[in-house]
C-alpha cells in the first residue's frame, strides 16, 4: 500500500512545494481541496497544533509543515530526483537557507503585500534587503541548489510565480531585473524546468483570489493600527 494525500489549495506557496516535489519524483497521490474560511475536520484532525495546508497523508499518517513534508518526501522516495545533498554540511547550509526564507524573507514580503502607505514602504525595504541577502546566494549558480533544482529551489520557488502576484494585486515592485538579475534568471531557468511549468497555478485564478485576501488582510491590518 501506498497511498498519498496531500491536503492543500492552489493559493498556497508552502503546498505548491509539495505539489513540485510529488511531481518531480513521480509519486501518484489525490488532491483534497482546503477552503481556509471553513476548514473541514479532517484537515482539523491532522493537522491539530497549526491547522494549515500542506498536510500529507501518507498511508493513513499525517505529517505537516511544508518544509518537514519535503524532507520526508525526499528520504521516503529515495531512488529519484534526490532534493537534499549527501553531504551533512552541505545539507545544514540547505536547512539554514530554507528557514531563512520561510522566516525571514517570505514574512517581510507578505507584511508588505497586508499593509499600506507608511507601514508597506517599511516593510517593502526589509523585503528588499532579504531579497538582496538571496541573491547573493546564486552568485556563480543556475539554481539555488546548484546545477539542478532541488530543495532550496523548491523552498525558495515562490518567488518564481507567487511574487509576481503578490506585486500585482499589491501596486509594488520586488523583484527588479537590473538590482536581482542572479535571482530574474533562476526564476526563468526555475520555470523552464517542464514539471514545475507544467503544474504552476493559474496566474488569472490567483490573482483575483490574491486580490481578496489583500483587501480582507488590509482591513484587518488598518484596524489593527
Ligand atoms: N509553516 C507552514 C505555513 C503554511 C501556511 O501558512 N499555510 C497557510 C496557507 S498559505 C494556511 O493554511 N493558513 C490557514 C490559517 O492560517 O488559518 C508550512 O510551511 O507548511
Amino acid at each position: 500500500m501506498n497511498e498519498v494525500k496531500l491536503f492543500w489549495t492552489f493559493s498556497s506557496p508552502f503546498a505548491q512545494r509539495i505539489v513540485w516535489a510529488l511531481k518531480l519524483k513521480d509519486i501518484e497521490y489525490e488532491t483534497i481541496q482546503e477552503d481556509l474560511a471553513n476548514k473541514s475536520s479532517l484537515l482539523l484532525e491532522y493537522n491539530p497544533i497549526h491547522k494549515k495546508v500542506p498536510v500529507l497523508l501518507h498511508n493513513g499518517t499525517a505529517i505537516c509543515e511544508s518544509l518537514v513534508i519535503l524532507e520526508y518526501i525526499d528520504e521516503t522516495w529515495n531512488k529519484i530526483a534526490r532534493l537534499l545533498p549527501e553531504d551533512p554540511l552541505v545539507r545544514a547550509n540547505v536547512r539554514f537557507w530554507a528557514k531563512y526564507n520561510d522566516e525571514q524573507l517570505f514574512p517581510s514580503v507578505f507584511d508588505a503585500f497586508v499593509n499600506q502607505g507608511v507601514k508597506q514602504e517599511k516593510a517593502k525595504s526589509s523585503a528588499l534587503a532579504n531579497l538582496d541577502v538571496a541573491e547573493k546566494q546564486l552568485v556563480g549558480k543556475k539554481f539555488f541548489s546548484g546545477e539542478s533544482i532541488g530543495f532550496l529551489d523548491i523552498a525558495f520557488g515562490w518567488i518564481a510565480n507567487y511574487l509576481e502576484i503578490i506585486e500585482e494585486t499589491s501596486g509594488m515592485k520586488l523583484l527588479d531585473k537590473e538590482r536581482f538579475p542572479l535571482i530574474s534568471a533562476w526564476k526563468d531557468n526555475f520555470c523552464d524546468v517542464p514539471i514545475i511549468k507544467e503544474s504552476c497555478p493559474n496566474r488569472e485564478k490567483l490573482i483575483i483570489k490574491y486580490q481578496r485576501i489583500r483587501a480582507y488582510l488590509t482591513t484587518i491590518a488598518a484596524q489593527n493600527d
